[in-house]
């Protein structure tokens, strides 16, 4: 945002002209007035009915009244799972028909946009609570089709903790604050969620993803989102096919590493919210590619694993992923709660040419999530909230209940009738939705199929297409929550499954947490895990894009900075299409060498450098001398080191870097002129030096 100007004027010394100084406004001619519910005017918003200046406030103030009704009743019942959310909204887009595989309105014209609205969500913890727990994050859309609503209800990992909709209470009651004490909020790391864990063979795969550094998202921007679930895709004459859901953000994804999770809750609990909303609102669209597995019925014998088990997946290099179309978001909510807090998923809200699969998980999850509107949306008519109502005309014969919004004209709300007008709506059997006809036999009984029991050869697999540093941080987390758990038996239990996934990882962790292996429970599996080949495309660190587009710099300058040296940076960030935020000592801004005084996003103390993707540090001599005893400055470098971040200085600020202890490598590099500002951009486009890290940190 700040370039060479001086910094606007402090909002309080500009007061509107149209504002007097009492301290109430006062109509202004043709300004709309503040009103009751029942659109009575008020006459004065600062003061209740009294009886006398100091004296009693009256029953009788029935605005004073309906104002804090309202207030009181501001607050629905929160989402049991998925509370803390952010949306927005956007379109989709296909790229070409998809007719061949589905009769799915939405994905045949490559000219047509389908508005959308997204929500990404944590999972444990309540709506108030940070962003960047280590936890799953939901990525709700809601596609508002020609054909009705279709919602895409997926997180940002391929599998699940459990396979039977039967045990979503227990794993979501394992990882809530305990109920007794009330914490921890928004934490895995505690007994009863290991607890859960390490009586559930089947969640191993999930934990390695849920420990690995896609749990800790550099941004909501940068997540893939997928469907989980085995689902069909039916064409127009009736073959159907498998698919699985997969979301891919067209600038590739990143995470955080822990140290700077923890620091960033505390520095800025909103920060993949704000993250969001920035970029929307300065234009830089998120967008992500949507793209599906198809696996024809004959694929299926094939497949050394059930494609109705929610904790499998199906590695990209055996059936690739045949990309649809892209989706755009373009337009932050006008308003949190009306849209964001009241949109309704549900997973069975569907549109023809999609269908369902048998997966135990889903078909439980098809039932839940209209149950939970009920009583989060107060009743039956939650579709007419604008958020949720289908864009496409609806009618149907359902009448009344709480909060109807609409008036059903016409003495007939049934069907058949030969009363009713000829507008009144019609079954539709040519392009209604059909559920696929497929034959079903099988005796009534509570059971696992045994095919569903292979719970480590993915697990397994996941961990080992991990390159070397994501390995590291999935022992670490491990180490790290386990460390949480005060009940012996449930880490030695744990240690148990890992060395099921990988005798390495076991090793590792049982030495990070200072517990012998000899006392590691032994846990004998259903199936022998096997060795599956590798699948580089489950690594995030292996795919990174090597960009800078859509990350952020954050640029720290004192007095005297260079000013051509700044304004070099900021044009270089600028064509790699990357926001600038800059940072001084203190917020009223800095004077660079050229004597202007540069407006700043961020004064030292609120601008840390775990806020940004690289850094720079443009100092002043004379600035040095304090700033080298000034401990936010100090951790201010020190933690970008330590994070791993590419810093570019200049030569006044290389004090600094001593002073934090910075041993110059190659992701540390010194501004001089034109060449070394190339040289930084080219660096920092390369992301994290994975190699400083296991110079920095030991696990554990
Ligand atoms: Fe769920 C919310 C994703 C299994 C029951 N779930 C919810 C949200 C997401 C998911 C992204 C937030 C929706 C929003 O933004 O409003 N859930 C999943 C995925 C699952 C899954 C990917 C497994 C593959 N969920 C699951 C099961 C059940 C539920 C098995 C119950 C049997 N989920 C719910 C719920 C929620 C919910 C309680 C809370 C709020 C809501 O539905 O609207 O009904």
């Amino acid at each position: 945002m700040a370039s060479k100007k001086s910094p606007p004027a402090p909002s309080s010394a500009a007061p509107s002209p149209k504002l007097p100084a009492e301290t109430h406004q006062t109509a202004v001619e043709g300004q709309p007035h503040l009103t009751t519910n029942q659109g009575l005017p008020i006459s004065d918003n600062q003061n209740s009915l009294k009886a006398g200046v100091r004296g009693p406030v009256l029953l009788e103030d029935f605005i004073l009244r309906e104002k804090i009704t309202h207030f009181d009743h501001e607050r629905i019942p929160e989402r049991i799972v998925h509370a803390r959310g952010s949306g927005a909204h956007g379109f989709f887009q296909p790229y070409e028909p998809a007719a061949d595989i589905t009769e799915a309105g939405f994905l045949q014209d490559p000219k047509k946009k389908t508005e959308v609205f997204v929500r990404f969500s944590t999972v444990a913890g309540g709506a108030g609570s940070v962003d960047l727990p280590r936890d799953v994050r939901g990525f709700s859309v809601k596609f508002y089709t020609e054909q009705g609503n279709y919602d895409l209800v997926g997180n940002n990992m391929p599998v699940f903790f459990i396979q039977d909709a039967i045990k979503f209470p227990d794993v979501i009651h394992a990882v809530k604050m305990e109920p007794d004490r009330g914490f921890p909020q928004a934490a895995s790391a505690h007994a009863t969620f290991w607890d859960f864990i390490s009586l559930t063979p089947e969640s191993m795969h999930m934990i390695m993803w849920a420990m690995s550094d896609r749990a800790i998202p550099r941004s909501l921007r940068m997540i893939e989102g997928f469907g989980v679930h085995t689902f069909r895709f039916i064409t127009a004459e009736g073959v159907s096919r498998f698919v699985k859901f997969h979301w891919r953000p067209t600038i590739g994804s990143a995470a955080v590493v822990w140290d700077e999770a923890v620091k960033i809750s505390g520095a800025d609990p909103d920060f993949h919210r704000r993250d969001l909303w920035e970029a929307i609102n300065r234009g830089d669209f998120p967008e992500w590619e949507l793209g599906v597995q198809v696996i024809e019925e004959s694929q299926v014998a094939e497949l050394d694993f059930d494609l109705l088990d929610p904790t499998k997946l199906i590695p990209e290099e055996i059936i690739p992923i045949r990309m649809l179309g892209k989706m755009v978001l373009n337009r932050n909510p006008d308003n949190h709660f009306a849209e964001t807090e009241q949109v309704a998923f549900c997973p069975s809200h569907i549109v023809p040419g999609i269908g369902f699969s048998d997966d135990p998980l889903l078909q439980g999850r098809l039932l839940s999530y209209l149950d939970t509107q009920l009583s989060r949306l107060g009743g039956p008519n939650f579709h007419q909230i604008p958020v949720n109502a289908p864009r496409c005309p609806f009618s149907n014969n359902q009448r009344d209940g709480l909060r109807q919004m609409q008036v059903p004209k016409g003495r007939v709300a049934y069907e058949p009738s030969q009363i009713s007008p000829p507008e009144a709506p019609r079954e539709c059997p040519v392009h209604g939705f059909r559920t696929l006809p497929e034959a079903e036999t099988g005796e009534k009984l509570r059971k696992r199929s045994e095919t569903f029991a292979d719970h480590y050869s993915q697990a397994r697999l996941f961990y080992r297409s991990m390159t070397e540093p994501e390995q590291t941080h999935i022992a670490s987390a491990l180490a790290f929550e386990l460390a949480k758990v005060e009940v012996i038996d449930i880490r030695n239990r744990m240690l148990g499954h890992l060395g099921n996934i990988d005798e390495g990882l076991q090793q590792t962790v049982a030495d990070a947490l200072g517990m012998p292996l000899a006392n590691a429970m032994a846990i004998q599996p259903a199936v022998a895990p096997r060795d599956l080949d590798r699948s580089p495309s489950l690594s995030l660190i292996g795919k990174d894009p090597h960009t800078l587009k859509g990350r952020k710099a954050g640029i720290f300058i004192t007095d005297g900075a260079d000013a051509e040296l700044l304004a070099a940076l900021q044009a270089a960030f600028k064509k790699e299409k990357a926001a600038v935020e800059l940072i001084a000592p203190k917020i009223g801004g800095a004077t660079t060498s050229d004597g202007v005084l540069v407006a700043v996003d961020h004064a030292l103390s609120g601008g840390p450098s775990v806020f940004f993707d690289t850094v720079a540090i443009l100092a002043s001599e004379d600035a040095m001398a304090d700033l080298a005893r000034e401990a936010a400055a100090v951790n201010w470098v020190r933690d970008a080191f330590g994070h791993l971040k590419v810093i570019g200085y200049s030569l006044e600020a290389a004090p600094l870097l001593d002073v934090a202890g910075v041993e110059p490598d190659e992701g540390t590099i010194l501004l001089e002129g034109a060449k070394g500002v190339k040289a930084f951009i080219n660096t920092a486009r390369g992301g994290r030096r994975w190699e400083r890290e296991p110079t920095l940190r030991s696990i554990g």
